[in-house]
């Protein structure tokens, strides 16, 4: 095995053989031994944008999970290669919704409320889903546009169906106004709403999924530091949970967090609910501020963290070798759809 700084100058050396032949998108979660190189980094908005942009790149190498990779794949054209390091990089929440119960949901829903409801999916979702997405009028969201996505839904349908992540559902319609009781989650498991009342009154559908991640941070974690920490600025990304969100001071998305601190005054002190590595990068390059995670156990994603430096030495040098492992192809009869429900998001922001 070869040391981290051998890896390290190999990884710089092929870098500067391929120039713009080579593309290293990196997600916000990542590694810093992986970020150091990414030519770009992002939420997964601003990579698929990127990926949308780059026309000059032969190999993509995708540092991030299996559903941004296939966006990259999808927004690129047919010559350029989109690989991912470690296939085993995925994402829980979008292995909640799955194609096939979405589509025997999808049937369920029909009847229950006729032709009245339009599907959004959180691009933390499979090609197949947004696929789907797209073949029903609907488009995907990201946490930085879906408050804009979900009115334009709105003028559209009068109901909507949210996948995969209940909490980004919920947290979002709530900020429009709708109250809680006009909301329900819909058990993927038992095909069934879950709810008291009378069906007729819920306009927002919410799919019973959620990030293992962001799910970590609790009630708990937030009265512990208000009792011990009471001059602490608490911010948390929208997949937290709604009981969360509210007894927090501020959330957003990824970039709405990096862009809050990185403005917050010198002095400033901050318990921050996201991701472990984006948390630490935050605590390193804001010396001046006082960080925290608000969760004292540190929330790392684990399938994100698959991605390392052996990982990404390994796929650099079999592409040098002519090999293209790891490629992440979504089939044509998938992507015409899913680019749809892409489009349709990209044109709003
Ligand atoms: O939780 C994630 O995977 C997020 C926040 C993705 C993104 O960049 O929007
Ligand atoms: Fe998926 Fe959550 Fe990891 Fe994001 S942080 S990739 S939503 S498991």
């Amino acid at each position: 095995t070869r040391s981290h700084n051998e890896m390290t100058e190999k990884v710089r050396e092929i870098k500067q053989s391929f120039g713009n032949r080579l593309y290293i998108p990196g997600h916000h979660y990542q590694k810093d031994e992986v970020i150091q190189f990414a030519d770009i980094t992002g939420d997964s908005l601003q990579l698929a944008q990127a990926a949308a942009t780059n026309n000059k790149a032969e190999y993509i190498v995708f540092c991030g999970v299996h559903f941004m990779a296939e966006t990259a794949d999808m927004l690129t054209a047919d010559h350029q290669k989109v690989v991912l390091p470690d296939m085993r990089a995925g994402c829980s929440m979008a292995d909640m919704a799955d194609i096939h119960q979405t589509e025997r949901a999808w049937k369920s829903l029909q009847a229950l409320f006729n032709d009245t409801i339009l599907p959004l999916t959180y691009v933390n979702s499979t090609a197949a889903i947004k696929a789907f997405v797209g073949k029903n009028g609907g488009a995907t969201v990201t946490s930085s546009n879906a408050k804009q996505m979900l009115k334009w839904a709105f003028k559209q349908k009068e109901r909507i169906l949210f996948l995969p992540d209940q909490h980004l559902g919920r947290n979002t319609a709530f900020d429009l106004g709708i109250p809680l009781e006009k909301m329900a989650v819909w058990n993927p498991h038992t095909n069934k709403l879950e709810y008291e009342g009378n069906p007729e009154d819920v306009i927002v559908i919410l799919w019973k999924g959620h990030c293992s991640v962001h799910e970590k941070f609790t009630v708990n974690n937030i009265q512990h530091l208000r009792e011990t920490k009471p001059d602490m600025t608490i911010i948390v990304h929208p997949e937290c949970t709604q009981e969360v969100v509210a007894l927090s001071d501020e959330n957003g998305s990824t970039k709405y967090i990096i862009d809050t601190i990185e403005k917050a005054p010198s002095g400033s002190k901050w318990a921050i609910g996201t991701e472990m590595n984006l948390v630490n990068r935050l605590i390193v390059q804001n010396p001046d501020k006082e960080i925290i995670s608000l969760n004292p156990y540190m929330c790392p994603c684990l399938t994100m963290n698959r991605i390392d430096l052996p990982h990404l030495v390994w796929s650099l040098e079999e592409i040098e070798k002519g090999n293209i492992l790891n490629q992440i192809t979504v089939p044509k009869k998938i992507s015409d759809l899913a680019v749809l429900a892409l489009e349709r998001m990209l044109m709003h922001v």
